[in-house]
């Protein structure tokens, strides 16, 4: 393969040269009004370098609503330049070292090589993902009607053997972890047996669960509608958690934030999952209406801190079976993805440092004392302490830059991209259609 452009370690150093007096005058300031709290701005630096998240292999991808798809310049045509761009995501925040696969999108033509090549840029694979929630070239059945809880027993067997095969995919790639989401559902009242339909679903997982090897995690995703517009088979977090309980010790129930309607205490679900130790992660997103896959943190931050809020509270607590797999499920419709997906690993730090920052004894005192006043305003003090110099500082210390953003624009990497990448015409390369 020829050389391709990717942003050397000297070109970062140079940009943050810029910008380091800045940063270690206000890290220095903040490091004192920490102090007052009691609180070591050091301790807090290695949490944010210690904070990991996946990046989804279509989310590099230009995304699109229903109605169109507007592609972005230098898309990335494959796989392998699809990891190319995570491994420019990762080396400018170093929070993102895993690449999460989507199957068919991403199936490598051989596992083992493309191992070889993530791991050569320092990635390396989380969960995997299955799709049948679209039909396939060559597919004998179609999965118009349900996939996993299709009435045609054909059906079903399908979409498990696709599960299977993701798995079997995933062992080739050091993957740990898979995560079944399916469309299945009702657009109409009548349509489905709502009883039936998830008796089906738990068959069909049975067989999938039954694959998985003894370290593996098989995470289930919830979702109250869409593609299905009336009823879903797997709904909600408590059909989740039924299921999971129903599965065994490898199930869990995995929360995409998109997934609920508007003004659902998803952090209460987060609490309650973290209770019954059945919480597998996230897929982190935004959104105003419904699963609109916008940017972490980009229309309720305060929501993505209360979610933290409760993962820290239970990191501190040493809660069983408390391992969350964390992953950016985005779809960057007018965005550059590099830029997104940049954007919102860093809210997500920003989140855990800030939940780290909540005076927890103090917290306890003023729920036991019945003060809901002093409760809110103790986590309000953390959620508007400004952690950007220490997310800054942990960058610049890993290797990676102070300014994500600015360092990527200047590198002319989606410019150079454009170059290598010409576009194929008549294909849609990337991104959910
Ligand atoms: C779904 C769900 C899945 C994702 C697909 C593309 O709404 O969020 O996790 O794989 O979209
Ligand atoms: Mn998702
Ligand atoms: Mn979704």
């Amino acid at each position: 393969m020829a050389a391709h452009f990717e942003i050397d370690d000297s070109f970062i150093a140079e940009q943050n040269q810029k910008a380091h007096e800045w940063v270690e005058e206000d890290y220095e300031h903040l490091g004192k009004k920490l102090r007052r709290q009691n609180v070591d701005i050091e301790d807090l630096v290695s949490k944010a370098q210690q904070f990991r998240v996946a990046v989804p292999s279509w989310g590099v991808g230009t995304g699109g609503t229903r109605f169109a798809r507007f592609a972005g310049i230098g898309e990335p045509r494959d796989i392998y330049e699809k990891l190319e761009d995570c491994a420019t995501i990762f080396k400018l925040v170093c929070s993102t070292p895993a690449v999460s696969l989507h199957i068919p999108w991403d199936k490598p033509d051989d596992a083992a090589t493309l191992r070889e090549f993530a791991s050569g840029r320092g990635l390396s694979f989380d969960a995997m993902n299955s799709n049948t929630f679209q039909d396939q070239p060559g597919h004998e059945h179609s999965y118009k009607f349900g996939s996993l809880t299709h009435p045609d027993k054909a059906v079903r067997d399908q979409a498990v053997a696709h599960n299977i095969e993701c798995i079997e995919i995933g062992k080739t790639l050091g993957s740990k972890a898979h995560t079944v989401w399916i469309g299945d559902g009702g657009h109409f009242p009548g349509q489905q047996h709502f009883r039936h339909a998830l008796e089906r679903y738990l068959e069909s997982m049975r067989d999938i669960y039954a694959a998985l090897p003894d370290d593996w995690r098989v995470f289930m995703e919830h979702k109250f509608y869409e593609p299905a517009f009336y009823s879903t088979v797997i709904n909600d977090w408590g059909t989740n958690y039924y299921c999971a309980r129903e599965l065994g010790p490898k199930a869990f129930c995995l929360v995409d934030l998109g997934h609920h309607a508007p003004n659902v205490n998803i952090e209460m679900i987060v609490g309650r999952l973290i209770q019954f130790g059945k919480l597998a992660g996230f897929h982190f997103n935004d959104s105003k209406y419904g699963d609109d896959d916008l940017d972490s943190g980009s229309i309720k931050p305060f929501q993505l801190f209360l979610i933290f809020n409760e993962l820290v509270d239970a990191e501190l607590n040493k809660i069983t079976n408390f391992n969350p797999a964390y992953m950016l499920d985005q779809s960057h419709n007018v965005t550059d993805p590099i830029e997104s997906l940049m954007m919102s690993a860093v809210e997500l730090v920003r989140a855990y440092v800030q939940a780290h920052l909540v005076d927890r004894d103090a917290l306890t005192e003023a729920q036991n004392n019945c003060d809901p006043l002093l409760a809110l305003s103790i986590l309000k003090q953390a959620f508007t302490t400004d952690v950007a110099p220490i997310l800054a500082v942990a960058r610049e210390r890993a290797g990676g830059a102070i300014d994500p953003l600015n360092a990527y624009r200047q590198s002319g990497y989606r410019r150079r991209k454009a170059e290598e990448r010409p576009s194929i015409k008549g294909v849609a390369v990337s991104g959910i259609v």
